[in-house]
């Protein structure tokens, strides 16, 4: 299968990274880069809804430009969200300002389950369209395109939207193990379709957000969600992209998380990157962790954070710069553009 990756792209300091080989400077992107912290995407989104937004090429390409024209970063994050895939093979959600993905029946019967079914290319031609339109404009920047991780698409399925303590989704895990996986079957199955348009159409990296896993004991994620994820992951094996693999507060996943086919290791705020190395044995290279909170403090003590991460990152068998989990909406886009020079700066080799 041949792909549309520019050669540059292929060659840049963040594929370079998450191989594990030599960069000139530590790579650095942020999640949700592309977001409410910028005035010129509150500008374009206004009137358009999010899921609408995210199936019209000229905004996704716009959208996805905007950080890396702004900050600099070493590479674009597809504007797009974990549940286009399901909206695309006809679930009916929406998502609603100020909350999220919001399921209008939750998926909670075997009758539930059996309507969901595999996403084909056709479905999202304008995916494809969006990623290609984007490799073209990026050059050597690359674009790391995504999808939910199979557990983190149940939760907003059973639980109908966000949720703070999973239970519905527990209770199917754990009360009817057969359909809890035949329903992250399916979804893994969409998400590795989700995951090759875009790497088939020119990816460079993907990103499998498992977001909410953190809730789970590591003897549940082994036993009922695990599978899943390398599943989704593996859709992509044979395309050649390093795969990045990241949950908020997954200190305790990490090693499986690695395990189940990620080239990166995605590192949340709350366990050090050098507690990380040694979790994981240093076996993969790691992404993170700057506390997005640690945006809003002062310059003195960012700087210092920042220092701090790049330094442990040296240690790591590749590191890429990042958050420990996404933007917030207040931040101050200057704040970011500066973190992006300091990294740049502190890691040239
Ligand atoms: O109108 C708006 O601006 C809506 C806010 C918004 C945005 C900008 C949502 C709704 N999604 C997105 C884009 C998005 N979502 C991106 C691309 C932009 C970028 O990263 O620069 C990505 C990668 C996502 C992925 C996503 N969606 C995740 C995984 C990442 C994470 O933050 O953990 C999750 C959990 C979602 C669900 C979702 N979509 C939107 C919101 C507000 C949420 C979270 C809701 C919740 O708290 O459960």
């Amino acid at each position: 299968m041949t792909t549309s990756q520019t050669p540059a792209a292929v060659d840049s300091p963040l594929v370079r990274a998450a191989r594990g080989l030599d960069v000139p400077f530590t790579p650095v992107w942020f999640m949700r880069q592309a977001g409410r912290s910028l005035p010129e995407y509150r500008a374009i989104r206004e009137g358009t809804g999010m899921l609408e937004a995210c199936r019209r090429p000229e905004l996704v390409t716009e959208i996805t430009l905007q950080p890396v024209r702004r900050h600099g970063v070493d590479a674009a994050i597809f504007f797009s969200d974990i549940v286009v895939p399901l909206a695309a093979v006809g679930v009916d959600l929406d998502i609603v300002p100020g909350v999220g993905p919001v399921v209008e029946r939750p998926v909670r019967t075997r009758a539930d389950v059996e309507r969901i079914r595999d996403l084909v290319p056709d479905d999202v031609p304008d995916i494809d369209e969006s990623v290609r339109t984007l490799v073209a404009e990026l050059g050597p920047t690359p674009l790391v395109g995504f999808a939910g991780a199979p557990f983190t698409l149940a939760s907003y399925l059973v639980e109908g939207g966000p949720s703070r303590n999973h239970e519905h989704t527990k209770a199917l895990m754990h009360g009817d193990p057969a359909l809890w996986h035949d329903l992250c079957a399916r979804l893994a199955r969409i998400s590795g379709a989700f995951l090759r348009v875009q790497v088939e159409a020119g990816a460079s990296a993907v990103q499998l957000f498992d977001s909410w896993a953190g809730v789970l004991s590591r003897a549940d994620y082994s036993h009922y969600v695990q599978e899943h994820s390398t599943e989704a992951l593996a859709a992509v094996a044979d395309l050649e992209v390093p795969r990045i693999h990241f949950g908020v507060g997954t200190g305790e996943l990490l090693t499986l998380m690695g395990l189940a086919g990620a080239d990166v290791v995605g590192v949340d705020y709350r366990v050090s990157l050098t507690d990380a190395l040694e979790r994981t044995g240093g076996r993969w290279p790691l992404q993170g962790n700057l506390d997005p909170a640690m945006l809003f403090a002062p310059w003195k003590a960012l700087e210092q954070r920042v220092h701090e991460i790049v330094e442990e990152g040296r240690s790591a068998p590749g590191h890429i710069f990042n958050l420990g989990h996404g933007v917030l909406p207040e931040t101050d886009p200057d704040v970011v553009t500066r973190v992006v020079e300091l990294v740049h700066e502190l890691s040239a080799r």
